[in-house]
């Protein structure tokens, strides 16, 4: 007999940005086995979901990449809210900002309410480069020099992995190194919620920086659902509103990982409350 399936608990809404769909550093095997387990009523895609700017470089169009938008466009099919928000690698897209095609609707920006009432500003982020007035470690570091850190990144997981290790990011670790990255990130930070303060809202929900994070900033609340480049995060709100980042880098079912962010709810835990 073989183990019954442990059933999968349905979020209320899902955040995930900066996929660069395109681009070879896309964790498209993490990212479909994320997308293929997940139930959600809502999935809003925060921009840089297709990398223009790396298929100009190079035209790279794996059948992975091609089975991301695939499973994008099912979710949309099979009754799943879908929104794209398109951001700054994708910034062709916002010429259809307004628009509804296959089900998917498209924002240039739009107003998040959670289940408990809160009103977040959703936005891709590079509307606060000019604020953050520092050109950021990926400009600092160069396009180049980015996707060259990414590729060396992966021959160092593909050695992890055969020995056991679980997933890292040596783009992440180069960040950490570099002294002004903290306050490039603080400046982002501040200059995303205060577009919220601005706006009468509780919070503010973004990406563009692959630097996942929730944070309180000046009395706002400051979401980050970070990248599936470097990190594999995605922001998920529950049935009751509160919003938790998670990571996934496949090593085990997604409901364990779900079930234990706060406040979801498991499908049991839900009968019970019924
Ligand atoms: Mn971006």
């Amino acid at each position: 007999m073989t183990p019954a399936k442990p059933a999968m608990p349905r979020v209320r809404t899902t955040f995930i940005s900066d996929v660069h769909l395109g681009f070879r550093g896309c964790q498209t095997d993490y990212l479909l086995a994320f997308l293929n387990q997940l139930d959600t009523e809502q999935l809003v895609l925060v921009g840089d979901i297709i990398d223009l700017w790396s298929l100009k470089r190079s035209m790279y169009w794996p059948s992975s990449h091609e089975e991301v938008l695939r499973t994008i466009l099912r979710l949309a099919r099979n009754g799943t809210r879908v929104i794209y928000v398109p951001g700054n690698h994708d910034e062709g897209f916002r010429e259809l900002c307004g628009a509804q095609i296959e089900g998917i609707e498209i924002r240039r920006d739009f107003i998040h309410a959670t289940a408990d009432g809160r009103r977040y500003l959703v936005l891709h982020g590079d509307d606060f480069d000019g604020a953050v007035k520092f050109a950021g470690w990926l400009k600092n570091l160069g396009e180049q020099l980015y996707d060259f850190v990414l590729w060396a990144g992966r021959g160092v997981q593909a050695v992890r992995h055969r020995f056991g290790f679980g997933y890292w990011s040596l783009a992440t670790w180069i960040k950490e190194q570099v002294p002004d990255a903290r306050r490039y990130i603080d400046r982002f930070e501040h200059a995303a919620a205060h577009a919220a303060i601005r706006h009468g809202l509780d919070g503010v929900i973004c990406g563009h920086i692959h630097r996942p994070g929730i944070r309180d900033v000046d009395g706002v609340r400051y979401c980050n659902d970070g990248d599936w480049v470097e990190h594999c995060s995605a922001l998920i709100e529950d049935r009751n509103g509160r919003l938790a980042l998670m990571y996934y880098t496949g090593e085990v079912g997604l409901a364990p990982l779900l079930e234990a962010l706060p406040g979801v709810l498991s499908p049991a835990q839900l009968d019970a409350a019924a």
